[in-house]
């Protein structure tokens, strides 16, 4: 049915055409208007969540009519699209972000006060959108405003999960998960009830012939449908707005359901509409571990299956031929999650339009790119073939035969090489045998790329090393992370950003971050030191209420604040952290009052969420707040020391506490190579003994650590904190960027760690001794039942210390000193934060989208007139 309107009748439309509000009058008709007609509310009863979502509607409002014209404008072009695929986006709040990139939140300021509102107030209201676990879905968040912002036409992919991450609650110190029920009023998406993809699972494949043509047929089994919610993502300062499509399951509700449903059975009817929507009620609440549920690879296959639909639907509209399909899709793999993508286009290709093999695998290796974000072993997913053939049976035998194709042209090139055929097969010959997803993604991309320099270079070498002899270097690139500065800098710190855009010729640098590099000609300004300083003030002055209102605790906000805050993992070693408070604490104890004088007063901050599966990354958490239960109320040590877990660790927590940090830890276990070290930072070999010829190559890498990126890095030195760190994932790059100076790197290096952990496992293995003492207290029952704690030390002690807690603690120790030091010397201190936000400039997702769009999609930005 053609929907458009005729032309005679379209003038009457033009003439109607909505324009939205510009001004502070025309914010409050509309604001005025949502709550008493939208919300049948009026100024007798509206509380400030109206007023939020009466603010969020008229805000909406301005957006869909860009969002609007953006994609009849994307689609009027037909130039390429990019489609960036990811199970998680960890997006935060939506209203503050909206009102910044459009421009009016003064105005939006002016009006709520004009009715009797607080904007900060308002804000708060928001519930954060949280369909994510951590790094990797905040990534894609990022991407997500960049792309936007640099005007790609671009699309993201994902799950309306009912549930996202859960709520933490601390209870006696300990992490009790709540459902988070973000759904109950949502003002940014959009369901598209006429959008919808019926998908297939289980059933059998069938071999047909028609017209002398031999297809495969996938019948049977049953449909679940997906419906389309989507997400106006706005762009700052442009009025590109592009889309976030969700998708959310529900039953099919075809002809099988109605007869079950005539024939009486109408309770197993309303269970099979239940089953059909648990694929899309919760998010995995994982962070860099796979499980392997059933449930998780219907997920997978659920969203793959809807995306790729609606991707082949819109590109075959303009009725091109198929070669030129890489021409207008570009899709990019968030990790292996979305792998199946690859499986599902060429069934489609082969089985549905009927390409040959060969024609169809050109067309997918074209399209695809992949990005691995971690080689940690128990993250790398891997899928059992049992059970990827009871679920998909026809993809299965896609996968067995884009492997047999792949490894004939493996065996070609290494004629006498049969142990490489074993190795790279996408197909494990273990018990069971189990489907290698990252194998399947590398062989179905044409590019793929790590998150940080020496994370590229390691799966190059080591996990992925097979595959560049095979396909020749050029199929592996890196792409450093990096995160948006217009929420992590400008959002989450307004009143930096104002004194950085007054001395760098206004917010430019907002969408050239390089900009930034202006800042070091006032490094000496002492007038802009003293604002500078200012700033960092009263930004600890409101994380210490929020420390008060949550906590009851009462910090010190002069107090030098130490704050650490990401996913609890060993890896991470928040355990390394609190021993550390631990030790502190017993030298301030073992100190006279004189002494005591002389120290620095620190506050201990620590947040994120475990795993509810992950038993020793929950005692980690209780071990802190047992701290906390102990020192806050010791007046022995007063305000010297304050150890404080923040609860509910989220996007918009991390933007209150980003901004108020002195120091942020980035401590995990080095989890490098010594050869990479000495060939792309040989600037570190000036301050770090290097063992000559230490490094085991190719071998250490399953017992690395961090490996990947981390981003929060970024995020605490763009607003002017410094940070604590090993010689890990990006903390190498910021290192390179700002100067070894305005960084504080301890611990052991990754070449030693392959040793350190042997001599831990054959050779007498010796603790620290101040780690001992530590121990020793916990032992004695200061904190608390010992035996609560028991299995962290015994990790230490008695089962070999894998992430090198003890080898490091010395140097820890030793390394906090310095940062006590450091600290005293305020105007030196604020020195090298300003030094350090001026050296920024690369950190951007802005470069990285510039790089992804350059070396992998192969895109432009689709730049538009301003109306
Ligand atoms: C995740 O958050 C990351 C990797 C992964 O395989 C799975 C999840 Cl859920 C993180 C990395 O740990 C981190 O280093 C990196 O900065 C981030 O992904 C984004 O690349």
């Amino acid at each position: 049915v053609e929907a458009s309107i005729p032309e005679p009748q379209r003038e009457a439309w033009q003439r109607n055409q909505i324009t939205g509000f510009t001004d502070k009058d025309g914010f409050e008709k509309e604001v005025v208007r949502h709550v008493e007609t939208t919300l049948a509310r009026s100024m007798f009863n509206c509380d400030e969540i109206a007023a939020y979502s009466a603010t969020s509607l008229a805000f909406r409002d301005r957006l869909v009519t860009h969002w609007n014209k953006t994609q009849q404008r994307q689609t009027y072009r037909d130039t390429k699209r990019v489609y960036y695929l990811s199970l998680e986006f960890l997006m935060g709040r939506a209203l503050d972000n909206a009102m910044l990139n459009v421009g009016l939140k003064d105005i939006a300021k002016d009006g709520l006060s004009d009715l009797g509102f607080r904007i900060e107030d308002v804000i708060k209201q928001e519930h954060d959108a949280a369909l994510g676990n951590g790094g990797l879905g905040r990534l894609a968040a990022c991407f997500l405003d960049s792309l936007a912002t640099l005007n790609f036409p671009a699309w993201g992919y994902g799950l309306r999960y009912r549930y996202g991450i859960f709520k933490q609650e601390i209870i006696d110190g300990y992490q009790v998960e709540v459902p988070d029920y973000w759904l109950d009023f949502n003002p940014w998406e959009f369901p598209r009830h006429d959008v919808t993809v019926d998908i297939q699972f289980f059933g059998q494949v069938n071999k047909k012939t028609a017209d002398g043509k031999t297809v495969s047929v996938w019948e049977g089994g049953e449909i679940v449908q997906a419906v389309a919610y989507d997400v106006p993502i706005p762009g700052y300062d442009t009025p590109t707005t592009n889309n976030l499509r969700l998708w959310s399951s529900k039953a099919s509700g075809g002809e099988f359901d109605f007869q079950k449903f005539n024939s009486g059975d109408y309770e197993s009817s309303v269970a099979d509409q239940q089953r059909a929507e648990t694929i899309s009620a919760v998010l995995y609440p994982n962070d860099n571990l796979e499980r392997g549920k059933e449930l998780r690879l219907k997920q997978q296959y659920f969203w793959v299956a809807a995306s790729l639909y609606d991707i082949v639907r819109r590109f075959k509209k303009a009725k091109r031929p198929w070669r030129e399909f890489p021409d207008q899709v570009a899709i990019q793999l968030n990790d292996t999650h979305p792998t199946l993508a690859i499986v599902e286009l060429q069934r489609i290709l082969v089985d549905i339009e009927g390409l040959e093999w060969d024609v169809a695998w050109e067309i997918v290796t074209s399209t695809f790119g992949y990005t691995n974000h971690t080689v940690l072993p128990e993250a790398l997913e891997k899928w059992p073939v049992g059970l990827v053939q009871h679920l998909l049976p026809r993809h299965l035998q896609i996968i067995y035969d884009i492997n047999l194709y792949f490894l004939q042209t493996v065996e070609k090139a290494f004629p006498n090489d049969r142990d490489i055929l074993r190795r790279v097969s996408i197909i494990e010959e273990s018990q069971p045998k189990m489907v290698r997803m990252a194998f399947l993604a590398i062989v179905g991309s044409h590019k793929v790329n790590g998150v940080a320099e020496l994370h590229s270079d390691l799966i190059q070498t080591t996990i992925f090393k097979d595959f560049v002899a095979i396909y020749g270097p050029d199929k592996f690139t890196n792409v450093t992370n990096g995160i948006t500065p217009r929420r992590w800098l400008h959002q989450a710190n307004p009143r930096l950003s104002e004194l950085i855009a007054s001395k760098c010729g206004g917010y430019e640098f907002l969408k050239d971050l390089t900009l930034l590099s202006q800042l070091k000609q006032h490094v000496d300004d002492k007038q802009f030191r003293k604002e500078w300083a200012e700033i960092k003030y009263a930004n600890k002055v409101r994380l210490a209420k929020h420390i008060k209102d949550t906590t009851g605790v009462v910090v010190n906000p002069a107090a030098l604040f130490d704050v650490q805050v990401k996913r609890i993992h060993e890896y991470k070693r928040q355990q390394l952290n609190i021993f550390g408070v631990i030790h502190r604490y017993l030298t301030l104890k073992a100190m006279t009052p004189e002494e005591r004088k002389t120290q620095m007063p620190r506050v201990s901050i620590f947040g994120g969420k475990a795993a509810p599966g992950y038993w020793m990354a929950k005692q980690i958490i209780h071990l802190i707040n047992s701290v906390g239960a102990v020192v806050n109320k010791d007046d022995d040590v007063g305000d010297l020391l304050k150890v404080i877990f923040l609860e509910d660790y989220n996007v918009s927590k991390a933007e209150m506490i980003c901004p108020a940090s002195d120091i942020s830890e980035h401590i995990s276990t080095a989890g490098t190579e010594y050869v990479y070290l000495q060939l792309s930072i040989p600037f570190i070999s000036t301050s770090y003994s290097f063992v000559e010829n230490g490094g085991h190559d190719g071998e250490a890498v399953t017992d690395n650590s961090q490996r990947a990126s981390g981003t929060s890095n970024m995020k605490f030195v763009l607003n002017g904190g410094l940070i604590i760190g090993t010689l890990d994932g990006a903390n190498i790059e910021i290192t390179r960027e700002i100067g070894e100076s305005n960084i504080f790197l301890f611990g052991n290096l990754s070449e030693d760690v392959e040793d350190l952990r042997h001599s831990h496992t054959y050779g007498a293995h010796t603790i620290d001794p101040d780690l001992d003492k530590v121990f020793d207290e916990i032992e004695k029952g200061t904190f608390g039942t010992p035996h609560d704690f028991s299995a962290m030390i015994a990790a230490v002690r008695q089962h070999g210390d894998y992430y090198l807690v003890s080898d490091d603690f010395h140097s820890y120790i030793e390394t906090h000193h310095l940062v006590d030091k450091a600290y005293r010397n305020q105007d030196e201190w604020i020195a090298k934060c300003i030094r350090s936000v001026a050296c920024m400039g690369f950190f951007t997702s802005d470069r990285c989208i510039n790089e992804y769009a350059e070396e992998i999609w192969n895109v432009e930005p689709l730049v538009v007139e301003r109306n």
